[in-house]
């Protein structure tokens, strides 16, 4: 009898949580995820596959928490996904930052190389890391200059990733993940904030939208394809660090743009500008060029831009329109 392989997720419940586990399923996993302890359970993303897998509970804060939890679930790989990942509230609490995506990190690496040293470790890296960007496109060897508490946390995770593989020779590898957005992507993110509103101002429920620097550009991906380059990492002979992006950038004007033209309706009439949504500093521009992860692990995106914008538009349209025909005294356009 073969056994299945398993997975640890760290940070199951967030947007990337969801599909790498719905993944990991199909490939034929036991997933198991760690989750924080919380007086109301919010695992809304998981809810289709919560009898399928297996939730644990643990804090990135706690060590003792890493290495029990290693202990009981014995997985094949962890994936580090947990991590606070709203920029601008890493100006707000930066050293609570650091303590989740810097020394997190550490504890995660620790409890491996206490519990077992075969263990494949994946760290999620970030495009935040290269910041004011020192060449375009920006690969494996583009120096970091990062912009936020949270990019600034987020080199000290990579590094430390690094060190362990050297150190003590773990199969630890950094996916340096440009931005890659879902209709799971939290609210506050600024291509879910704009397509959530998109719906809201479609269906009358909602006027303006307020936004930040339009000027600045972004390498946006799909979560669905970057979780495959994170197993596919793991499955390589070798430990090592890849950029994962799509080599377009656009600004965050052009994904208004295509998202409200796709409902037909005109940005300019309810887009405003809201000095609160400027950061102490901002990163302008990001581009990636994920030529290593094509050549090496074999790594492609298949969703485009515009494919992202429209899949994103279209499902907030659909959970839109289906809150609202529970409640139909609101609903007061398109049907
Ligand atoms: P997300 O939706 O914000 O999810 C973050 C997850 O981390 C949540 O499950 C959260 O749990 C968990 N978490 C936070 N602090 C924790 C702690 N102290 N202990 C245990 N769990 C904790 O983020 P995402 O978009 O899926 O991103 C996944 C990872 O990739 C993050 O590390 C992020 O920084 C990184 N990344 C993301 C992108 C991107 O564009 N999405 C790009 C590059 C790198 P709760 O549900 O309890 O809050
Ligand atoms: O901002 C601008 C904002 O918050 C993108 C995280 O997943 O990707 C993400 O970080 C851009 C910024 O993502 C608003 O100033 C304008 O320039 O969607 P975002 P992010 O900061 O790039 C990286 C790779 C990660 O690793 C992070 O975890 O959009 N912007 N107006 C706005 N941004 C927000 N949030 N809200 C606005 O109103």
């Amino acid at each position: 009898m073969t056994t299945k392989p398993s997975a640890l997720i760290t940070g199951i419940t967030g947007q990337d949580g969801a599909y790498l586990t719905q993944f990991l399923l199909d490939q034929g996993y036991e997933v198991h995820g760690m989750v924080r302890r919380s007086s109301l359970e919010k695992f809304d993303r998981l809810t289709h596959l919560r009898d399928q897998i297996e939730l644990h509970q643990g804090d990135l804060l706690d060590q003792l928490s890493l290495i029990r939890l290693l202990e009981r679930v014995q997985p094949d790989e962890v994936y580090n996904l947990a991590a606070q990942s709203f920029v601008p509230t890493s100006f707000e609490q930066p050293l609570l930052t650091g303590e989740f995506n810097a020394l997190g990190v550490t504890r995660m690496l620790e409890a491996v190389r206490l519990v077992d040293t075969s263990i494949r470790f994946y760290q999620a890296s970030s495009s935040e890391m290269f910041g004011h960007v020192r060449e375009e496109p920006q690969t494996e060897k583009t120096p970091f200059w990062p912009r936020s508490p949270y990019g600034a946390a987020k080199v000290y995770g990579h590094w430390i990733t690094i060190n362990y593989r050297e150190s003590y020779d773990l199969f630890a590898c950094n996916g340096i993940l440009f931005n890659h957005e879902s209709p799971l992507r939290g609210k506050e993110f600024v291509t879910r904030k704009i397509t959530d509103a998109v719906a809201r101002i479609y269906y009358g429920i909602q006027d303006k939208l307020m936004l930040g620097n339009l000027d600045a550009q972004r390498d946006w991906g799909f979560s669905g394809d970057y979780v495959r380059a994170m197993w596919m990492m793991l499955q390589h002979d070798t430990p090592d660090d890849y950029v994962v992006a799509t080599g377009e950038k656009h600004t965050v004007r052009e994904f208004v743009q295509h998202a409200f033209e796709h409902v037909n309706l005109k940005w300019e009439n309810h887009v405003e500008i809201d000095p609160a949504f400027f950061r102490p500093a901002d990163v302008n521009t990001l581009c990636g060029d994920a030529t290593k992860a094509r050549e090496t692990i074999n790594w492609e995106p298949e969703v485009s831009f515009a494919g992202l914008v429209t899949m994103m538009v279209d499902a907030d349209l659909k959970r839109v329109e289906d809150e609202l025909s529970k409640t139909p005294a609101k609903k007061n356009k398109a049907g």
